[in-house]
This record gives C-alpha cells, sequence and structure tokens, in this order.
C-alpha cells in the first residue's frame, strides 16, 4: 500500500548493515578479494586478466549500486518531472575505466590492484564493448546518459538488451567485408541487474474490435503475448552521486504458455531473435521487416506500461501525466509510443480521445536525425494492421476525422471505406484531424490554403501506394509537443524541406534545434588522459570544474602564445601516434610510421558521408608522388590515412568501397618509391574502444559528406577537443564547430547546401563527361579501371556511381577536395603554426559538450530540474 512502517524491524540495524562507498585502497583490496572468492568462486593461484577484471568490475558495481539506490530513493520521495530517453540503441562501449573516473576512484583502484598483483590498463583491455547501436544516433544516446547523470537530471534510458551487438567486421583476403556474431554477453556482464520481477505483457497480432458505443474504444484480444523482463544498467554521473539508470529489455515466453500451440514451437526460433540489433538502417526494408516492427514494439510497450505504473504510485489524475513525465523519441524507431499511450488511455484507462490526445502531444517529444528520404521509416499499412490491429485504428483516427462526428459525416459524404481509402477520403481525414489537433478553425484552415489538395496529401499520415505506407516522422511529429533536428543547418532542412507543411501549419515555434554534443569525460578525460592532465595544470582549475563547464577551456588560449606549452601540448600528440601505433602493432602486427601527419576517416561506410572520394584522393596523392622525382618527394609531407567503419551488409558499394580502401592500401604500402610517404590503412571492426585510441592521435581528421545530408556528425566533436583539425564541407556540425574555433583553423571545401539541388539536376539533365569537367579525376577513375589496385573490373559499379548519376557530387567537389588536402600540407609544414591551430580548437569547444545539449532539452523542451542526490538519505 506504501502506507506501512519501513523499514522493517530496528532500523539501526539496518543502517548499521548498509554498504558504503569504498574510498580508500584497503577497502578496495577487500573488496576485489570477497569477490574473487565468492562471486567468482576462484583463488590467488587461478586468477588471470579476465577473472582480474570480472572481480575489478563487481566490486565497482557495488559501490555504483550505493549511489544507484540512493538516487531511485530520492527520486520515489521527491517526485520531480522525469524524462525518459527511448532509443533502440545505445552505444556505451566499455564500462570500467568510465564508472572509475566518474566515481572518481581510479587512482585507488589502480594503487589496489597493483598490491594484488595486477596492472589496471591490462584489466580494463579485458572488457568487451557493449556495441548495441550502428554509429552516431547511439554513442549520441550514450553521452546524453552520461550527461543526465552528471548534471544531476532525473532522466532513465529505455532500450533492448539484444544478446548481439553489432556484428563483428572482418576483412577477407581479397578485402571483402564479413560479418561475424558479437555475442557480447559471453561472460558474465557485471553492469547488469537482471530485474525478473519487473515483468510486462506485451501483445501481438489478434483481433481489435471496436465497442461501437461512440466512445472510440477498441478490445483488441487473442494473438500472441509474450513477456517483457527489465535489466538495469547503472550510469554513474561524474563527480556525483546521482546515479541513473538505462532499462533494458528482453523477451520471454509467458508463463503458463501453452507447449501444444503453435506458437510454443515457434519461441525460440521467432521470438528469441528480438534480441539481434538491426545492424543494417536498410536492409530491414527487405528483410525482417515484421520482426524490426515487433521489436519497435515491444520495447515501446515495455517501457510505457513501466513509466505509467511509476505515475500511478503518484496518485496523481491522468490528466497530470504530462506533468510528471517526458518521452524523448530518438529518431522515429519510438513513434509507436505515441499510438500505445493513445490506447492505453483510450481502452484501458476510459478517458476521452481528446483528453487523451492532449496528454500524448504534451509527453512526446521527437528528435530527427536524418533528411535523406531514403532513411525516413515508414511502415506498410497491411503490415501494421497486421502485426497490430489496434494502433492502425488508432493511427487512422489520428489522421482520421475529429472523433465520430466527422466520422458520421465522412462517410455519408465519401461512402468511405475505413480501411480502403480514397485518396479524397484520406486527404479529407488528414485535414479534419489536423484542425482539431492545431485548434485552428477549419475556416481559418480554408482561408490559409484554400482547397489546396496536394498539401494535404503531402501531409498525410499514410502515403498513398501499393502497399499505402505509414509515414512515421509525420505520426512522430504531429504527436509530440516539440520537435527538433541535431544541428542548425539539419535543423533549418527539417523546418524547410521534409517539415515543411507542418511548420507552416502548426507554428515554426514547434520547431527547434538542440545541436548535438558529446561527454569530455570519456571523450577527452578518459581516452587522452595525458592532455586533460596539462589541462588542468594550465588553467589552474580542479580537473572537476572545467568538465563540466566545458567552455573554461577558453583559457587555454593564450597558451598558444607559449613555447614551453606548446611543446608539451605536441609531445602528448606525438605519444598519443605511438599508442596507436603500438595498438595496431600488438592487434594487426603492422609498423606504422609515427614521424608523419595523421589522416583520419572514421565512421560508418555511406555513399553520402563520402569515402570514396578520400580513397580517390589518396589514390590521386600516390599517383602524384609516382611521378614526381626522389628529390622532388622529399619535400613531402608525410601522411598515414586510416580509414575504419562499417557497411551494412547488403550495402553493396558501401562494401566495395572498403574493398577498393583495402586493396589501394596493398598496393602503395608496398610501393618502394612512394611508402616513406604515403601509407593507409584499414583498420577493421571500428568500435568505440577503437574511436579512443585513434581519436587522440589524430592531426587531421575528415568529415566531407555531400552539403546538407549529415545531419550533425559527432565525431568531428571528439577530434577538434582532442586538438584534431577539421577538413571537412560545410554540412552538419561542421558549421558550428568552424564558427566557435575560427575559419583560420578548419579546412573547408565544397559545394554548399543550397547549391545541391541544381547540381544534381544538371548531372541528370546537361550531363558533362568527367574527362571535360574534373580530368584529375577522371584520370584517378581508370587507373583503377585499368587495374592498378588488381581486380579488374570489380570496381566498375562503384566507379560507375561518380561517372553516371554521380549524386553524392564527387565531381563537383574533388578539384576542391584536393585543394584543401594541399592546403593543409602547407598548414602542417609550419609546425609551430599548426600546434596553435590545434590548441585554440580545443579551447574553443566547449559548446560541444553534452552537458550543454541535454541542458538545453532539460529546460526548453522537457521541463525537468536538477534533482541532487544528498549524500545522507
Ligand atoms: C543518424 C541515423 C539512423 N541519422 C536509422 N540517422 C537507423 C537511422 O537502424 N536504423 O534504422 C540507425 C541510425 N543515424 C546519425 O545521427 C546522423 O547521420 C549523424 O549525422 C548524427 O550525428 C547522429 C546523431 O544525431
Amino acid at each position: 500500500t506504501g502506507k506501512e512502517k519501513w523499514p522493517r524491524g530496528d532500523e539501526k540495524v539496518w543502517k548499521a548493515g548498509m554498504r558504503s562507498l569504498d574510498k580508500d585502497v584497503e577497502s578496495i583490496t577487500k573488496s576485489f578479494v570477497n569477490h574473487v572468492q565468492t562471486s567468482l568462486a576462484r583463488q590467488a593461484h587461478n586468477l588471470d586478466d579476465l577473472g582480474a577484471y570480472q572481480a575489478a568490475a563487481l566490486s565497482v558495481r557495488d559501490n555504483l549500486l550505493v549511489n544507484w539506490n540512493k538516487t531511485q530513493l530520492q527520486y520515489m520521495r521527491k517526485s520531480p518531472k522525469r524524462a525518459y530517453y527511448l532509443s533502440l540503441e545505445f552505444l556505451m562501449g566499455r564500462t570500467l575505466d568510465n564508472a572509475l573516473l566518474n566515481l572518481g576512484l581510479k587512482d585507488e583502484y589502480k594503487d589496489g590492484v597493483r598490491l594484488l598483483g595486477f596492472n589496471i590498463e591490462d584489466i580494463l583491455e579485458q572488457e568487451r564493448d557493449a556495441a548495441l547501436g550502428n554509429g552516431g544516433l547511439g554513442r549520441l544516446a550514450a553521452c546524453y546518459l552520461d550527461s543526465s547523470a552528471s548534471q544531476e537530471l532525473p532522466l532513465w534510458g529505455y532500450g533492448l538488451r539484444y544478446k548481439y551487438g553489432i556484428f563483428k567486421q572482418l576483412i577477407s583476403p581479397e578485402g571483402n567485408q564479413l560479418e561475424a556474431p558479437d555475442p557480447w554477453l559471453e561472460h558474465q556482464n557485471p553492469w547488469e541487474l537482471p530485474r525478473l520481477d519487473v515483468a510486462y505483457e506485451v501483445r501481438f497480432y489478434g483481433r481489435a474490435e471496436r465497442l461501437g458505443d461512440g466512445s472510440g474504444r477498441a478490445l483488441w484480444t487473442g494473438g500472441q503475448e509474450v513477456l517483457a523482463i527489465a535489466y538495469d544498467v547503472m550510469i554513474p554521473g561524474y563527480n556525483t552521486a546521482t546515479t541513473n539508470n538505462l532499462r533494458l529489455w528482453e523477451s520471454k515466453p509467458k508463463r503458463g504458455f501453452d507447449l501444444n500451440s503453435f506458437n510454443a514451437g515457434n519461441y525460440e526460433g521467432a521470438l528469441s531473435r528480438f534480441v539481434v540489433l538491426f545492424a543494417d538502417f536498410f536492409a530491414y526494408r527487405t528483410f525482417g521487416k515484421e520482426l524490426r516492427l515487433k521489436q519497435q514494439y515491444f520495447w515501446t510497450a515495455a517501457s510505457l506500461s513501466d513509466i505509467l505504473r511509476r505515475f500511478k504510485n503518484l496518485n496523481k489524475p491522468m490528466s497530470e501525466f504530462p506533468e510528471f513525465v517526458a518521452i524523448q523519441l530518438n529518431d522515429t524507431h519510438p513513434t509507436l509510443a505515441i499510438p500505445e499511450l493513445m490506447r492505453i488511455l483510450i481502452d484501458e484507462e476510459d478517458l476521452h480521445w481528446d483528453a487523451a490526445w492532449k496528454i500524448v502531444t504534451n509527453t512526446f517529444f521527437y528528435t530527427n536525425h536524418t533528411v535523406l528520404p531514403e532513411a525516413l521509416e515508414k511502415w506498410s499499412v497491411p503490415l501494421v494492421e497486421h502485426v497490430l490491429p489496434r494502433h492502425m485504428q488508432i493511427i487512422y483516427d489520428i489522421v482520421g476525422p475529429i472523433y465520430f462526428c466527422t466520422l458520421i459525416i465522412l462517410h455519408l459524404t465519401c461512402q468511405l471505406d475505413r480501411t480502403c481509402f480514397s485518396s479524397k477520403a484520406s486527404v479529407s481525414f488528414i485535414y479534419a484531424r489536423l484542425c482539431a489537433l492545431t485548434m485552428i478553425k477549419t475556416v481559418a484552415v480554408e482561408k490559409k490554403f484554400p482547397g489546396d489538395r496536394e498539401r494535404l496529401a503531402r501531409m498525410s499520415l499514410i502515403e498513398e501506394g501499393q502497399p499505402k505506407q505509414v509515414r512515421m516522422a509525420h505520426l512522430a511529429c504531429v504527436g509530440s509537443r516539440k520537435v527538433n533536428g541535431v544541428a542548425e543547418l539539419h535543423s533549418d532542412l527539417v523546418r524547410t524541406t521534409i517539415l515543411k507543411d507542418f511548420v507552416e501549419f502548426e507554428g515554426i515555434s514547434k520547431f527547434g534545434n538542440v545541436t548535438n554534443g558529446i561527454t569530455p569525460r570519456r571523450w577527452l578525460d578518459q581516452c587522452n588522459p595525458e592532455l586533460s592532465a596539462l589541462i588542468t595544470k594550465a588553467l589552474k582549475l580542479e580537473k572537476s570544474v572545467w568538465l563540466k563547464d566545458l567552455t573554461k577551456l577558453e583559457g587555454l588560449l593564450p597558451f598558444a602564445e607559449n613555447k614551453a606549452f606548446r611543446k608539451e601540448w605536441a609531445g602528448i600528440k606525438q605519444r598519443n601516434k605511438e599508442r596507436l601505433a603500438h595498438y595496431i602493432e600488438t592487434t594487426l602486427g603492422l609498423t606504422i610510421n609515427t614521424k608523419a601527419l595523421f589522416d583520419v576517416q572514421i565512421k560508418r561506410l555511406h555513399e553520402y558521408k563520402r569515402q570514396t572520394l578520400n580513397i580517390l584522393g589518396v589514390i590521386h596523392r600516390y599517383l602524384t608522388l609516382k611521378n614526381m622525382t626522389p628529390a622532388q618527394r622529399k619535400k613531402v609531407n608525410n601522411r598515414v590515412v586510416f580509414f575504419a567503419g562499417k557497411a551494412a551488409p547488403g550495402y553493396y558499394i558501401a562494401k566495395l568501397t572498403i574493398r577498393l580502401i583495402v586493396n589501394v592500401a596493398r598496393t602503395i604500402n608496398a610501393d618502394p618509391d612512394t611508402r616513406d610517404y604515403l601509407t593507409l590503412y584499414f583498420l577493421p571492426d571500428y568500435s568505440v574502444s577503437l574511436a579512443e585510441v585513434l581519436i587522440p592521435a589524430s592531426d587531421i581528421s575528415q568529415h566531407i559528406s555531400t552539403a546538407g545530408t549529415e545531419a550533425s556528425g559527432t565525431s568531428n566533436m571528439k577530434f577538434c577537443l582532442n586538438g584534431g583539425l577539421l577538413l571537412g564541407t560545410v554540412d552538419g556540425a561542421n558549421i558550428e564547430i568552424a564558427e566557435e574555433v575560427g575559419e583560420s583553423n578548419v579546412f573547408f571545401f565544397g559545394h554548399l547546401t543550397p547549391a545541391v539541388e541544381d547540381l544534381r539536376y544538371q548531372h541528370l539533365y546537361h550531363h558533362i563527361p568527367i574527362e571535360k569537367k574534373c580530368p584529375a579525376l577522371a584520370h584517378v577513375l581508370n587507373q583503377v579501371s585499368l587495374g592498378l589496385f588488381g581486380d579488374n573490373e570489380v570496381y566498375e559499379p562503384l566507379l560507375n556511381t561518380i561517372r553516371q548519376g554521380d549524386y553524392y557530387l564527387l565531381s563537383d567537389d574533388f578539384d576542391s577536395y584536393i585543394a584543401a588536402l594541399a592546403m593543409v600540407d602547407e598548414a602542417y609544414s609550419d609546425t609551430e603554426e599548426w600546434i596553435k591551430k590545434s590548441i585554440r580548437t580545443t579551447a574553443k569547444m566547449g559548446k560541444f559538450s553534452s552537458d550543454r545539449a541535454i541542458n538545453e532539452y532539460a529546460e526548453s523542451y522537457w521541463n525537468i530540474e536538477a534533482t541532487p542526490i544528498t549524500p545522507h538519505s
């Protein structure tokens, strides 16, 4: 009942039994040895590094739990408004090092394990990455969790507990990407708490029958039910007791599951596959669509049940739900939460449609992460009808009439068949519904857009066609209180392209921008400890001060003029290069020239990101070097180019790009004429942990997407924070980085966003042969075609994407790209000036802390406040 006195028994005895935080080496070694003895059932004589990692992790976890319990208890007592971050991906990487730094116990653990005969770095290396995501979107979610806890904001994450993370990438002898499963849970995962008691039922399929009483309610029965079981992951804040929660759902057959039924035999085969990450943005369009839809529903339904249960414990009227709950939709993947909350409120809580809709549209917030048309989610209406019949009804009701009355009117006027709209009827539906949503009187709308049927078709949540499709971005937009993009340019594009009609209809104030951010804890302090220490020394501030107010980095600016400081700065970069070289030497057996400019492009392989432009630029450099005399070559800057990144398993052109990179590397690294001046590496199996070694070692990093295609990018921020300079197009967050650090400290090239459409038009209708338009590029393409890198003919489909159509405008940007690379060479030759640029870049990166971003969400979107956790409660 919640009214009973607690604790039961003697409070003093309870208190005396409570574990407290470890603070000194002695209590740490004690806890470590205890865990070896009991949790692991091992002993000193048979403990290897992996065992030591597990013991260390378990003892750190105990510390996290002390704070976690405190945090959750105080959230319960103070009942602040809470935010929930629904993301299908959380790319957490490793946890131990981060937890040690956030708890402020790294040195103590280092000393403790040394006393026991272990080395902390070796122990940290034992941990597997938690790679429950594809790329930037998933890593952003992880950074936001770190920032929410660090800023003491009451925020929980909700995701799926995938059995397999993103595939492990192998490279075959021919240079092809191969995919192997990533059984990341193979060893016990010390960072999760199974909550077998937190379970919810989730239904699929079956029948939905409207009650027909005018209430709008329906009965959804039959089909298949599964259980969602919670696993909790502790999210420690930096230098604070706040420890938030990431709740991941696992599926389990329902108890009393009919073992004789058709479903029973199917469980292992079909439902357990829930827990496999879709490592392919687009693959599920052709394969496994139903599975992906079920994943999305399973996770949103379980999360909503959990959120509602917590709200109900407050004993408040349902109408106050949005005063206690804000739900952030990380892209459209959790959009089914909108019809699901409608279903719960109407069918289970007996609310009137309009009251329910008011709650929903004050609860949800939607972040868009891409404007690329092929990446906008759409679900086929027959599929949704099959898997989630009730939700399909609700979606129709959202797009449809102002409840009931309009339904009847439309029935009369359009002879409407509810499951098979004529285009006209669908248009009328959305028209009427949107009038209700936005409280704009029909008359006003008529005045605003008289007879604008095309507009209404564009705005519809249902796209006409075979089959009809639900446009998830439109549903997320109409069902949310606010919508945002992830960088200024991108948010502008959202407002002027994909959601333009909605902006005109609902008003611009609903459509904002929150420029992405990264956590400086992982992406500076943890991955670049030497630089972090130097900054602390220079700023004469506690590390905990500038790591939580990153704008303090500006204090580094005067040090750019200090020669001794520059030497220290450059020395750290050099040692980070050697650390990377050592890593590559031990993992891949390759020797890297560390006396060279390190040039890095690491990200998912995608045509719009233009890794192809980069590799063609490398070939151009190679051909130029080949044409030089040895004396001329000696004057050229040495350059080592690194690529890393995964291609979606079904993305043929992206995989071909990897193959080209690998084979170009093979040829040029073996060429005695040039290999002292230019080498190239494709590092397999890119991951968060690999990024942590690569980023601090880079002199220049490439972010070279076709203008207007990269929503933000976040690795650009990571490189610049670590004093790497940026070579990029005028796209995404590159623009804001340049605004901060000054254009003289970045290398920009290429056409701007407004030109892109015209250029594409020219490619289609006024095609100029590449030989004429860009001879340098034509020459490079020909060399590839002629087999300079072996594999006659295999690369033709890739080269043809440039020769014909050239949708991503490589031929338009190639010359300016080569010119920008030359400017990089020139700037790098002036060592002292280069180091100044590097220092100034780091100094001006304060804006890109995810603390700034999460506070913007908290204040301008969710309306939640910091809730400090007091140590004694
Ligand atoms: C981004 C995605 C994405 N945008 C679909 N969109 C996915 C879309 O599995 N899927 O279905 C997965 C991911 N990811 C990235 O988000 C943008 O491309 C980056 O520019 C941006 O920095 C990042 C975070 O906002």
